[in-house]
Order: C-alpha cells, then structure tokens, then sequence
C-alpha cells in the first residue's frame, strides 16, 4: 500500500524549479506551443497550464503522431481540443515547418495588429515551449531553427536552463526542461505517462505500471503485442508477461527476470518499437 502511494507521486526538485521559471518569464512570452505526445493527448496535458501561461494564446502540438493509434487520437482530439489550433506532426520523418509557422503568425496576428497600431512595426515573436519531459520540445525546436540548435534526448531532464534562443530571424523561443505537477488526481494518467517514459520508471512501482500497461494493450491493441513478441496472448496476465519475457530471453535458471522484462516494454514502447498505439480513451 505505501509502495502504491509513493508511485503516484513524482516531483523532483527541478521539476518545480522549472515551473517556477516559467510563471516568471510567462509575461515577456507572445506565445506559448503546448507539445503534446500523441499517444497520450489528453494525459500529457500539463494539468494547470492555465495557470502557468495564462491568457497566453496558444497552439497544441500534438507530437509522434508516426507512433499512436490515428483514428483514436483524432477522435480524442476532435472532441477535447475544439477551441485551440492543432498541430499533428511527426518531428522525425515528416514535419512542415512552413505550416507550422504560418500557423503561428496566424494565432499571433491580433497580436501583431495591436504592436502595429502602437507604431511598433515588427513581426518577431517570442514563444514558449511547454509540456511533459520527453515529448518532443527541444527536437521541435531544432526543426524549426536555422539558427542555434538545442539539446534533444530520448531521457527525461536533459534541459536545465531556461534561456531565450534566437531560431530565426523573427522567432525567439524558450525551451523548457519538462513538467509535471506535484500530485496525480488520476491514476490513469500518471501511469500513461509513465508508460511512454515521461517519468523515471525506476522511481515508481515498476510491476504496477507494467501489470496495468500490459493489460491495456491486451484488451485495445491485442496484435500490437503479438507481432512485437512473436507470442499467442492469453487472458492472464502474469502468464502474459511470462511469456513475453521467454520470447526475449529474460530468464535466469528457473526464474524470470522481471527487471529486464519490464526494462524491455518500456523502452519499446519509449523508442517507438511498439506503435500504433493510444493509451487514452
Ligand atoms: N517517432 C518520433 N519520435 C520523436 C518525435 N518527436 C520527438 N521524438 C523523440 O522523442 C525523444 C525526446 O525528444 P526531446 O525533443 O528531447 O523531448 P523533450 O524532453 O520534450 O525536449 C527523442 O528521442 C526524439 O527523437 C516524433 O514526432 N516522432
Ligand atoms: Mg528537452
């Protein structure tokens, strides 16, 4: 029971440190990108994000759409994120950058139409990056530089410093180290994020995340599993995870590794190798 506690809640110091930054520097920001991860549309939504970016206007990228479940993130999309402008995108293989700023310009132009009537004839823009560690910021960042590049890695808290980097000629934006909040309301989306590997899963109840992971994939994306472990699935579930770890050669003598087992989901899912997958209903 105190394991299960203690799992709900992750919140490192620089967490709140980095939260604390960006209530500071919200007021000098025209603009704020809320990265999203597709998989998880509505988990990966920081949960007070009204509060920190205020009346910020505002454009949801929606990231590693290549990786989720198209038909279930549209549906989720189009029914929870009717007032904002969207972005789907796939950073790596497949990003219009032109589309995405003239998005921007769009969202910015009463903005811009204001400066202008002030007799401030400029079209730059500074913007603020914001979401879960891992989402895809500071590889957004990169695509959309042609200027100075930032620190992209598939591991959580590689960003520390909150400074504004000039991306083009027009557009400043600040990185932001991901964000979490201090408490989890709902079980279910502290495990989603924890399952695309948003939050350190040797922090939390690791056999949880994986029992409550694997199950959901069972029930909603059954082939998923079976074409990625090369296994027949079966109801049980500790029979389930037995037999994926035979598949991946996770036993010592008689006894299962469940370390490495559980190590391996993870980073299948985390790289991409498990895919097509939505973990929100
Ligand atoms: N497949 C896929 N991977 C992505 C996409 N965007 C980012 N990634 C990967 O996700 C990982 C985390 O990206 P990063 O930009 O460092 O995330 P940050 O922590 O939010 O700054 C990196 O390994 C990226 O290559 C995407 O659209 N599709
Ligand atoms: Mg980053």
């Amino acid at each position: 029971m105190q394991e299960k506690n203690k799992s709900l809640s992750y919140y490192p110091g620089h967490i709140k440190k980095a939260r604390d930054e960006i209530k500071q520097k919200i007021k000098l920001v025209d603009l704020v990108y809320i990265v999203l991860d597709s998989r998880i549309p509505i988990s990966s939504l920081v949960d007070d994000i009204n509060e920190l970016i205020l009346d910020k206007p505002r454009i949801y990228i929606f990231t590693k759409y290549d990786l989720c479940d198209k038909n279930k993130t549209d549906n989720i999309i189009n029914n929870n994120y009717k007032d904002g402008i969207i972005y789907k995108c796939d950073l790596i293989n497949n990003f219009n950058k032109n589309k995405l700023i003239d998005l921007t310009y769009k969202k910015a132009s009463s903005l811009l139409e204001k400066r202008k009537n002030k007799g401030i004839i400029n079209n730059n823009l500074k913007i603020m990056v914001i979401g879960i560690p891992n989402c895809g910021k500071s590889t957004l960042i990169n695509k959309i530089a042609t200027k100075n590049k930032v620190k992209a890695e598939n591991r959580a808290g590689v960003t520390r410093q909150l400074s504004w980097i000039k991306v083009t000629d027009s557009i400043e934006m600040i990185d932001t180290p991901g964000i979490l909040w201090p408490r989890f309301e709902n079980e279910k989306v502290f495990y989603n994020i924890a399952s695309i590997g948003s939050i350190n899963p040797d922090s939390i109840d690791k056999n949880t995340l994986i029992v409550k992971l694997v199950s959901y994939l069972k029930d909603n994306y059954k082939n998923v599993l079976e074409e990625r472990y090369k296994i027949e699935i079966v109801d049980d579930i500790d029979e389930l995870i037995e037999r994926i770890a035979k598949s991946r050669g996770c036993i010592k003598g008689d006894f299962i590794d469940y370390d490495k087992v559980y190590d391996i989901i993870l980073n299948d899912i985390k790289t991409g190798r498990i895919k097509n997958i939505t973990l929100d209903d």
